[in-house]
């Protein structure tokens, strides 16, 4: 078992080619939506819609995959947080979304795997209370993968890559 690396970037979750899976912010029906699904739908073609029919309905906190279609990833992780203020515990909710995303990355001998800021846009969590659950998840988590080495955070402004960079740092990962 390899220590897994965690980083964090500012960029666009659909132009990450380096990583075997991407995480999508969903809906509960899987769907296109705006945000993070929008853009995965959009880049990755219909095909991924139509498969994705069969595995929708999905609750919070839970975690579905599928393939990656014309995305550059081998792997799509449908991950459904919480609406905040609305879906509760949200905190365990949201960490669910990570916790879970990553045990199916490790069940498929996944080796790197890219996460958006889930339930920060549209779902309205914080931002700074969102990166301390999902630091804490993939930590905790992190320990008992077997394949997986990388997870990258991918946020699309730089202040919120810094918010997610303070909160690894504070978490004493390195
Ligand atoms: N790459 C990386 N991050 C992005 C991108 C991108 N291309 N686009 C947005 N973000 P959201 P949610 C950031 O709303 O809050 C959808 O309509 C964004 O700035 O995509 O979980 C679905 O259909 C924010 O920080 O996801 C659902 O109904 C974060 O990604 C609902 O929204 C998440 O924003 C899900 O809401």
């Amino acid at each position: 078992m390899t220590k897994l690396r965690v980083e964090c970037v500012q960029g666009d979750i659909t132009q990450q080619p380096d990583m075997d899976a991407v995480v999508n912010a969903a809906n509960a029906r899987l769907m296109p939506g705006g945000g993070v699904a929008g853009a995965i739908h959009q880049a990755a073609g219909p095909g991924l819609a139509q498969e994705c029919q069969a595995l929708a309905p999905i609750r919070p906190g839970q975690a579905v995959i599928s393939g990656g279609h014309a995305l550059p990833n081998r792997y799509v992780i449908h991950c459904l947080g919480p609406v905040y203020g609305q879906d509760e515990p949200s905190d365990q909710l949201l960490g669910n979304c990570f916790r879970h995303a990553l045990g199916l990355a490790d069940e498929h001998g996944l080796r790197s795997v890219a996460f958006p800021a889930i339930s920060t846009g549209v779902f309205g969590y914080p931002i700074k209370e969102a990166a301390a659950v999902a630091v804490a998840a993939v930590v905790d988590e992190g320990a008992a993968l077997n394949s997986v080495a990388l997870v990258r955070f991918v946020l699309f402004s730089d202040s919120d890559r810094e918010v997610f960079q303070r909160a690894l740092e504070a978490s004493g990962y390195d």
